[in-house]
């Protein structure tokens, strides 16, 4: 328990007190927490010094963003929550971003911010970074809290943690006022104030009746098809899943974070097959994967439907521990409730030991176009145009993550992160960690140095040249933790390519177009780390291999053909078009 020095109490003897920095401490270390991502300043800079002095590790930013971002995936990685610290009103708002995004990718995490004098800022007298801090975060977090009293600290963090982690997981945002910080009360009455929370996440028991309703409508599939979402990876349930797709035999595809749960090379995977199993389908199980954009809300013509609203005619198992996410956007005909780890153990129990295969007329279709698929990408893998295009590049990246599977990919950009998802095979569960259910640039940095720290694992970070920008100068981070991350810049000279020209021929070069011939490897060497200029696959290879080897932080400016990209990868069809004509 920390205490501050003795007081002397009235009655004569000596009082310990406690105080707010040391509560708030003690609190989160009861709770198993051991890392904070953060970035010090008024009214946090002396708490940051006593978490580190009282062995949590504190791992500090450039930019509450960055350190946002490593919380978040902390969180999805380890399923406690991960902890983001900042000032108040602007450093908060930079982590708020972080926030609504693990919200918004069921990623648990906290944000921690201090905040400045409830009574000036109430009165909106104009304190020092003021902001009404709780009813700006409230909309974009799972929950959201403040404590005024050293004694409620326990409940505070007590209830940020369950409400972070239990259920569908999100953003928790609590505010801690300077004041609190400092305030003292008696050490014994604060060590019983403090809660170690009990089963944060209880487990949730689907229904007996949803489960043999799932089982029923799978048993009546001609061609079935399991499709395998973050959720999925988060679940931390990998033999649940693995017996379930292995047992039932039915083909299965990975969302871009669930790749890895089965190695994308197992015989069921249908990635290469994408565009002939959606619409091909006619019963879909769902686990841990929400029927949004990026299933294209499951209809229109990616699911085989006439136009693009139109219902291709599957039907749909949902396995989702939200009971509100059925029928988001098509009908769900058979809901399961519950965990994953639960609800796939349930749908385990009810298949049981003779379920027949899916029919073999399915899986051939499925075989034969994955075969196809295959050999036409292996050569175009194979072709060695100067300068490097995508797949010349990430045909290195491939090989490398296929030697090293327990390296964790961390992967941003819009070709840079089309293109890594569909070459790049992943082989263990939870290794690739990208931009997630918002598609946005600016985790990369951030998402690397909580990669490195969690799991002590190397970091291959695949960035585009604009992705990159958001977060890069977090390259002193990886260097003063000395972290074994590899980050990959596909330099192709501007946002998706570097080709654009301005119409007018004016000065300004067009908005999408960087520097040419920018050199991302002397940005590490100015902080220590290995920078390494890459302009052929065996360049880029050789400079991973040591790099992996060596697990110095290291930077490799790729140089990738400023035509290879398309105009934002492959949901160009997102690009609103000028209704102008021309
Ligand atoms: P993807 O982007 O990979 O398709 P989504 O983020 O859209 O995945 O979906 C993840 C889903 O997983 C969410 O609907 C969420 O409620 C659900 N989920 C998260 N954790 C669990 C869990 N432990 N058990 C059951 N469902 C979960
Ligand atoms: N801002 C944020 C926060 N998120 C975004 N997704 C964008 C802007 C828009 N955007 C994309 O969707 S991809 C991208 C931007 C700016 C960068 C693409 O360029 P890149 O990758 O260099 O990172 P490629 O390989 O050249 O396509």
């Amino acid at each position: 328990m920390g205490t501050v020095e003795p007081q002397v109490a009235q009655s004569g003897g000596v009082q310990e007190v406690t105080d707010g920095f040391h509560l708030v401490i003690d609190a989160l270390k009861l709770n198993g927490i051991d890392t904070i991502f953060g970035l010090p300043g008024i009214p946090i800079t002396d708490f940051t010094r006593m978490a580190q002095a009282a062995g949590l590790r504190v791992i500090s930013f450039r930019h509450e963003q960055n350190a946002g971002n490593a919380a978040a995936i902390a969180g999805f990685m380890t399923q406690k929550p991960g902890i983001c610290l900042t000032v108040s009103a602007p450093g908060f708002l930079n982590g708020l971003t972080a926030l609504a995004n693990a919200t918004t990718n069921c990623f648990p995490m906290i944000l921690i911010s201090g905040s400045s004098e409830r009574e000036i800022v109430d009165l909106q007298q104009g304190d020092y970074e003021e902001m009404d801090q709780l009813a700006v975060a409230r909309p974009l977090a799972k929950a959201a809290f403040r404590v005024l009293h050293a004694g409620d600290i326990g409940v505070g963090i007590a209830r940020a943690i369950r409400a972070a982690v239990s259920g569908r997981p999100g953003g928790v945002y609590l505010d801690l006022p300077a004041k609190l910080f400092a305030q003292t009360m008696d050490a014994a009455a604060g060590k019983t104030s403090l809660i170690k929370v009990v089963d944060a996440a209880p487990r949730q028991i689907p229904a007996q009746d949803a489960v043999k309703r799932a089982v029923d409508l799978l048993k009546s599939a001609k061609k079935p098809l399991i499709v395998l979402g973050k959720g999925a990876a988060y679940a931390q349930a990998d033999n649940e899943i693995r017996s379930l797709v292995e047992k039932t035999g039915i083909p299965y595809l990975p969302m871009s974070m669930a790749k890895g749960l089965l190695p994308d090379t197992h015989e069921q995977c249908a990635s290469a097959a994408r565009s002939f199993v959606l619409p091909g389908a006619d019963v879909v199980m769902l686990i841990g994967a929400r029927l949004n954009w990026l299933l294209s809300h499951g209809k229109g013509k990616t699911w085989g439907g006439k136009d693009h609203k139109s219902w291709g005619g599957q039907k749909f198992i949902q396995v989702d521990i939200s009971p509100q996410e059925a029928d988001s956007n098509v009908r769900i005909d058979a809901p399961v409730v519950g965990d994953i780890g639960s609800c796939v153990s349930a749908l385990l129990a009810g298949i049981g030991a003779s379920w027949p295969k899916p029919p073999a007329e399915w899986l051939s279709a499925i075989a034969e176009r994955k075969k196809n698929n295959i050999a036409k990408m292996a050569e175009t893998l194979a072709k060695n145009p100067s300068p490097m295009n995508f797949h010349s590049a990430l045909n290195v990246v491939r090989d490398i993550i296929k030697a090293n599977p327990d390296a964790i990919l961390v992967n941003e950009g819009a070709n840079a992160l089309d293109f890594t998802r569909s070459i790049v095979d992943m082989h263990k569960p939870r290794k690739r960690l990208d931009v997630g259910t918002w598609g946005i640039m600016g985790i990369g940095m951030g998402f690397a140095v909580a990669a490195a720290v969690v799991s002590r694992q190397p970091v291959i970070a695949i960035e585009g040249d604009s992705a990159f920008g958001f977060s890069g100068m977090e390259v002193e981070t990886l260097c003063r933790y000395n972290l074994p991350v590899c980050v990959v810049v596909f330099n192709n000279n501007g946002v998706y390519r570097g080709t654009d020209v301005n119409p007018t021929g004016g000065p300004d070069v067009a908005p999408t177009v960087f520097v040419k011939g920018a050199r991302y490897d002397k940005l590490i060497e100015a902080f220590g780390g290995v920078g390494v200029h890459a302009t052929t696959p065996d360049e880029l290879r050789k400079a991973m291999e040591e790099a992996i080897r060596s697990r110095k932080p290291t930077l490799i400016n790729a140089v990738i053909d400023e035509a290879a990209g398309t105009e934002s990868g492959r949901i160009t069809s997102l690009n609103p078009k000028s209704g102008e004509k021309k």
